[in-house]
């Protein structure tokens, strides 16, 4: 086999004896030994290019020495490793994070001064490795981040896709879609690991064994089969104290020769297999948030899942020998259902392949996992359609009825009824008998987290209210967070300085500190700095959307932002209507003492959601118009920045004065970009909806805009069958603003563009945007009231960055560490 004894870990070499030096000028010989060396020009012959390349080089050695260390000393203590299983990991770019976290910053500069070469300007040349959608990539990669920063050991598990997400063009105004090609200058991060390959089957028959003496068991020979070829990057935590691995699997034919054995001498048909296997991990899907449903992609978990596994038995059995005891050294967490295919293949293994009965193994199994829930939609819960399932993997099928079997004897016996047993069923009947995978992974798992205070408890009102009678401790709440050194120290420098300036640099390590601004909230001389410092961030901002969009935009305006994925329960289409409203009263009392706004906008809408797309193009629509009516001129202007990345926002966090966080209540599980905004020092508008709820109560009523219907509120009126029609038509504001849309006001050219977009909002209203339009609007002017009192904002400004500390990412994961996985420094030994 090709996993047999394959020894990847650089965890059995001897920690490296030299430990480099990191002063400018060692640092200067060693990026020009790596331009001579490894990438074979000098530097007159350099381009830009071959600099990155060589300071990246450079960097990751002194990463290595640490890596190093790192995995010694895991496998020397035997403490508990966390293994994180995600299908995405939103990385962004290393360099700076690398150089940063390693407190290199200023001898690297000074180190390429030498050769007349900019940090700063390099670092822009790396590909934004996009290796996920949004949010729940994004805090995939905040929380290795954390990991290592905090010193919990970890492995990121995931799938090393050849494309990640797309990019976006905007044309006439709408969305294009680009592939994207990361990969395209190779990758320096990455080691490949050949010797760490596995086995992966597909397809196939399950046989029954009947050994004389021993106990039946069932044997699944797969019909085909591909390998899993593990990328390892280092993730580099906080001053290098820790490093762990972000280990992506990618998939490959197995050996063509094998292949073609395995054809019976069909060379093309193996050339065939060859491109399908390698078709696994070529892209990643662009749908957030709802299901895609394609059989590729129930290959992609199944392959991602199984990898992993594989490689984290085999390492714990070099370790002990045996698996009894896997849950006391291994904690794998299923980052949202995509890896839940994870708990049925463990069962696998641990029965097939190892030997266990089916109880011990389920034991295990439970203990070891647990599961994090992102979201209520339904049309993002993941089922697949039984005979899918069953002919992909006919022994994890039969696995699921036998958990689904002991499930409901278990609740049966509490006396759960009828209906509560239809709940909690691992299988739908109702929609051509499908395979729930939330219920799948909520039953094998020890315990599932929420991402949110509120999202959690409607975890147990909603999807998991049987589930949760059943096993009332399993649920908890691990709040979201974002890593400050990406968000704050490197995204934002200038305030960086700041702060550091103001309470010194304890906060650096310890962000909880950051709490020692809010003295300096009513200091005029500081808030004023403060100001100066967004004032710079804004002005970059304004240079990036007069480079790409040749727009311009006054830095002195509130800078109002939307930034997110494109979906209609994030509701980009209420404020758009509010930005149509706006114009229309700026134009018709022009007297009034209007505030200069830029509203600015960005995002992707998933290829295939129309109604996103849509909402793109008005957005685009009303930018065309409202930037060339002259007079609005210096009042508002509107902005959809295109290709909403993760190098993106880090530009855009530190420019906002304005964070936008208006989903319709009950539907954003957490929200992460509102914590980046808002320690960045914007003011929230904002639904009681995610983690807006717990930034209320830390941000305290006087700093934070909070608006709308409640979610209870929202839940009653679509009961009542809500519809926005009654809304609309005692509304002047809103429903002249609806009308200027259909009657082509932004799209002379077409019509009927808009019809069915309005029409649901007489119809039907589901989000709830007419029913909030009111409350948003008389919102916007309290904050156009605040916007002329420089003072009050400012003070508001600084007490967010002052009272956001415990949304960082630490925080998150020390809960997790505690809670959950019982692993990191200050857990006990096992
Ligand atoms: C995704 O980005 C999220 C949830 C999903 O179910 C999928 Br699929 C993708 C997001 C939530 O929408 C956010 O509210 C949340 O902050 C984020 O996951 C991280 O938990």
């Amino acid at each position: 086999s090709h996993s047999a004894d394959a020894d990847d870990d650089t965890t059995l070499m001897a920690p490296t004896p030299q430990r480099r030096q990191n002063d400018s000028a060692t640092f200067a010989s060693e990026i020009l030994e790596k331009l001579t060396y490894a990438i074979g020009k000098n530097p007159a012959a350099a381009r830009r290019h071959d600099w990155l390349e060589a300071t990246t080089l450079a960097v990751r050695d002194r990463i290595i020495d640490h890596w190093l260390e790192s995995n010694q000393k895991t496998t020397e203590s035997g403490e508990k490793r966390v293994c994180y299983l995600s299908m995405e990991f939103l990385i962004g770019r290393l360099l700076r994070d690398a150089i940063s976290n390693l407190g290199l910053t200023q001898s690297v500069t000074e180190a390429l001064a030498v050769y007349d070469v900019e940090l700063d300007m390099i670092e822009l040349l790396e590909p934004d490795a996009a290796l996920g959608n949004g949010g729940l990539g994004r805090l995939a990669a905040c929380f290795m981040e954390s990991m290592a920063s905090t010193g919990v050991p970890a492995f990121g598990y995931g799938i090393r896709y050849v494309h990640g997400f797309f990019r976006q063009e905007v044309v006439d105004g709408e969305q294009v879609e680009l592939p994207e090609n990361w990969l395209m200058h190779g990758n320096p991060w990455e080691f490949e690991r050949r010797e760490n390959s596995y086995e992966i089957g597909f397809g196939g028959k399950v046989a029954a064994i009947d050994e004389p003496g021993k106990p039946p068991r069932q044997i699944w020979r797969p019909g085909e089969r591909v390998l899993a070829v593990a990328y390892d990057t280092p993730i580099v935590g906080w001053r290098g104290n820790h490093v762990n691995t972000l280990r992506l699997w990618s998939a490959q034919s197995l050996d063509p020769i094998l292949l073609d054995a395995f054809n019976s001498g069909d060379h093309i048909g193996a050339l065939r297999e060859a491109n399908k296997a390698e078709a696994i991990t070529r892209v990643l899907y662009p749908a957030d948030s709802h299901q895609a449903g394609q059989e590729l992609r129930l290959r992609q978990e199944y392959f991602f899942s199984s990898a992993s596994l594989q490689d984290i038995i085999r390492r714990h059995l070099k370790a002990y020998g045996t698996l009894h005891n896997l849950s006391d050294k291994v904690a794998i967490q299923l980052n949202d259902t995509h890896p839940a295919v994870s708990v049925a293949e463990l069962m696998r293994l641990l029965i097939d392949v190892h030997g266990f009965a089916w109880d011990e193994a389920w034991t295990i199994t439970q203990a070891t996992f647990s599961y994090t829930n992102h979201t209520l939609l339904p049309e993002a819960l993941e089922t697949w359609p039984i005979h899918l399932f069953e002919r992909l993997l006919p022994r994890q099928m039969q696995i699921i009825y036998a958990i689904n079997a002991q499930t409901i004897r278990e609740a049966t016996q509490k006396g759960l009824d009828g209906g509560k047993i239809t709940a909690i069923s691992l299988i739908d009947e109702n929609n051509g008998r499908r395979v729930r995978m939330g219920q799948l992974a909520f039953v094998g798992s020890h315990a599932i987290n929420g991402v949110s205070a509120l999202h959690t408890e409607l975890m147990k009102e909603t999807v998991f209210h049987s589930l949760h009678e059943l096993y009332p401790s399993r649920i908890q709440n691990k709040t979201n967070g974002v890593t400050p050194r990406r968000w704050l120290m490197q995204a934002n420098p200038g305030l960086t300085a700041l702060v550091t300036d103001a309470i010194g640099p304890a906060f650096l390590d310890n962000v909880e500190k950051l709490a020692d601004l809010d003295a300096l909230a009513t200091d005029a001389a500081f808030r004023e700095k403060f100001m100066a410092v967004k004032l710079e961030n804004k002005q970059r901002l304004a240079k990036v959307i007069e480079e790409r969009l040749a727009i311009s935009v006054d830095p002195g305006a509130m800078f109002d932002i939307q930034v997110k994925r494109i979906h209609e329960y994030k509701r980009q289409f209420l404020n758009i209507i509010e930005a149509i409203a706006l114009y229309d009263q700026i134009r018709s009392h022009p007297e009034r003492n209007w505030q200069p706004r830029v509203k600015i906008f960005g995002g992707k809408a998933a290829p295939s959601y129309a109604q996103a797309k849509e909402i793109i193009h008005l957005i685009n629509d009303v930018a065309r118009v409202v930037n060339a009516d002259p007079s609005v001129q210096n009042l508002l202007k509107v902005v959809f920045i295109p290709n909403y990345n993760v190098s993106l926002a880090e530009i855009i966090m530190p420019a906002a004065d304005l964070s936008e966080q208006i989903s319709t209540a009950g539907l954003e599980a957490s929200g992460t970009g509102n914590m980046k905004f808002a320690l960045n020092g914007a003011l929230t508008i904002g639904t009681l909806d995610g983690a807006n709820v717990e930034m209320l109560e830390h941000l305290g009523e006087e700093n934070i805009y909070i608006f709308g219907l409640t979610a209870a509120e929202v839940a009653a009126r679509r009961r009542e069958a809500h519809s926005g029609r009654s809304i609309i038509e005692n509304s002047r504001l809103l429903r002249e603003a609806l009308d200027s849309i259909v009657k082509g006001v932004f799209s002379p050219d077409g019509q009927e563009r808009y019809a069915s977009l309005v029409s649901n909002l007489y119809n039907n209203d589901w989000w709830m945007i007419a029913a909030d339009f009111e409350a948003y609007w008389q919102t916007q002017r309290k904050l156009d009231d605040l916007w002329q009192d420089t003072p009050s904002w400012g003070e508001k400004a600084v007490r967010n960055t002052a009272r956001m500390s415990w949304f960082s990412s630490d925080r998150s994961i020390r809960e997790y560490a505690k809670d959950i996985w019982r692993a990191g420094p200050g857990a006990p030994a096992s």
